[in-house]
């Protein structure tokens, strides 16, 4: 793939190369220690297995704003004499940022790349010319978008709800701006299409008709999903859990629950999981949980890879530094059989107190690199055979005849019964948590 360096007539970081990989004894911050694109690993390249994309709004939209303090961080994009020109600089600092992180996919909110209007149809308009540059500056760069999104979520029309909301005219609000996303990720090859339930919860149920929303949201996305294969989008589309924040309570709050759903409302052939660390723990889980729950369900799309701090309970979206969290979520996933059409899209966030461009840089290269030495540790797990041994030896007896006879459904209560009173004690069989444990820990440090 070849890259230039920097599109349009500015640089925005002239003071950052092209970052490449180095190796573990560089001391070069500004380099990769352990990601190199093309290693071979099981057969793929680091590039083809992590699939990393960059997401637009926590990078060159957040400035370090938090609900105490305006921004800390000035990007130089964000000037320009409306905002259009604002926004076509920002994207000519995104394309510059991604192809001197030599990334290959990048994740979008149509408001992330292009203001709203002040109706329906100048906001189509503004999308629809960012994304024309967008197309010239991904046939220029290599880049591809891992997925689109509609951001129903910050504009004040949308404080009850989009698709959930009880006025049915901000649904239909709702209805035009996800119609328009979906014709941008078109536009733009996207592979995959996302729809994280912003606001779609409630802040009170005393007051909220939680059947009926539910209902709507499945209407909602049915519409979409079928609006979406109308214009020719065969990706995916993915729905990602969050617990709460903004909402007190939102409606997909887990893996789980979002499985259920897709089910009961016949979505689950077209739709699949986003899971994103830091909602996973929000939901009182670890990330590996959601991610095994989705796989189990055949239903893993893609990930938002972050992480939250274990102190408390927000959304704090930092970047994935935690090789444990990394480890144990690669060996979910590649026993799974990998991402696909997936990706692992860094939706996190550098510090209010990281205040340097640079920063912005230096922790892409970090999460980059902590999944880069996951993947080869937990492709070492996964070719060693130990633990998976070992797990399947657990459940020995269900190749057993009785067993056998259970998983095929061919036993009732009073057999189980009988086969219960026609047996000793069962022996207790160690889970060895503490083994498995340190074994994963003889993997990391060797
Ligand atoms: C917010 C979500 C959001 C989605 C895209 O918590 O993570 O950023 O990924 O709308
Ligand atoms: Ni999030
Ligand atoms: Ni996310």
């Amino acid at each position: 793939m070849s890259k230039t360096v920097f599109i349009g007539d500015r640089e925005y970081f002239p003071n950052i190369p092209q970052i490449i990989y180095e190796g573990p004894e560089s001391d070069n911050p500004l380099s990769f220690k352990a990601y190199e694109s093309q290693r071979v690993i099981a057969g793929k390249t680091m590039e083809q297995h992590l699939r990393f994309a960059v997401c637009y709004w926590h990078t060159f939209c957040a400035d370090g704003s938090d609900p105490f303090g305006p921004g800390t961080r000035v990007h130089p994009w964000d000037t320009g004499d409306s905002d259009m020109a604002r926004a076509r600089n920002k994207l000519d600092a995104a394309f510059e940022f991604f192809t001197k992180l030599n990334v290959p996919h990048y994740c979008f909110h149509d408001r992330d790349l292009a203001p709203e209007g002040s109706s329906v149809a100048e906001s189509e308009a503004n999308l629809a010319s960012l994304v024309s540059l967008a197309k010239e500056r991904q046939d220029a760069t290599g880049m591809k978008l891992l997925w689109g999104t509609a951001n129903v979520f910050s504009h004040p029309r949308y404080m009850n709800g989009a698709a959930t909301n009880p006025d049915f005219s901000v649904v239909a609000y709702a209805g035009a701006q996800v119609k328009a996303a979906l014709d941008a990720t078109v536009a733009l090859g996207g592979e995959n299409y996302v729809f994280w339930g912003g606001r779609e919860g409630y802040a009170c149920l005393l007051n909220t008709n939680t059947g009926k929303e539910l209902d709507h949201l499945a209407i909602f996305l049915t519409m979409a999903r079928d609006y979406g294969r109308s214009i020719g989008f065969s990706g995916t589309y993915l729905i990602e859990p969050k617990p709460m924040e903004p909402m007190y309570h939102q409606y997909d709050v887990d893996a789980q629950t979002v499985i259920g759903f897709l089910r009961h409302y016949g979505l689950d052939g077209d739709f699949k999981l986003n899971i994103e660390a830091n909602h996973a723990t929000l939901a009182g889980h670890s990330s590996a949980h959601d991610l095994q729950m989705a796989v189990d369900a055949g239903l893993l799309g893609s990930i938002d890879a972050n992480r939250g701090n274990a102190q408390n309970g927000w959304d704090t979206d930092q970047f994935p530094m935690d090789m444990y969290d990394c480890v144990e979520n690669l060996l979910v996933v590649l026993a799974a059989g990998g991402l696909g059409y997936g990706g692992l899209n860094f939706d996190a966030k550098v510090r209010r107190e990281s205040t340097d461009l640079e920063d912005l840089f230096l922790g892409h290269i970090g999460g980059m690199d902590a999944y880069a030495r996951a993947l080869v540790i937990a492709d070492r797990i996964i070719s060693d055979g130990k633990l998976a041994a070992f797990k399947a030896s657990r459940y020995a007896s269900f190749s057993q005849p009785h067993g056998q006879q259970f998983e095929a459904g061919e036993l009732s209560l009073e057999a189980l019964r009988d086969i219960a009173a026609g047996n000793p004690e069962p022996a207790r069989v160690s889970g060895k948590q503490e083994w498995v444990e340190s074994l994963l820990n003889d993997y990391m440090f060797s």
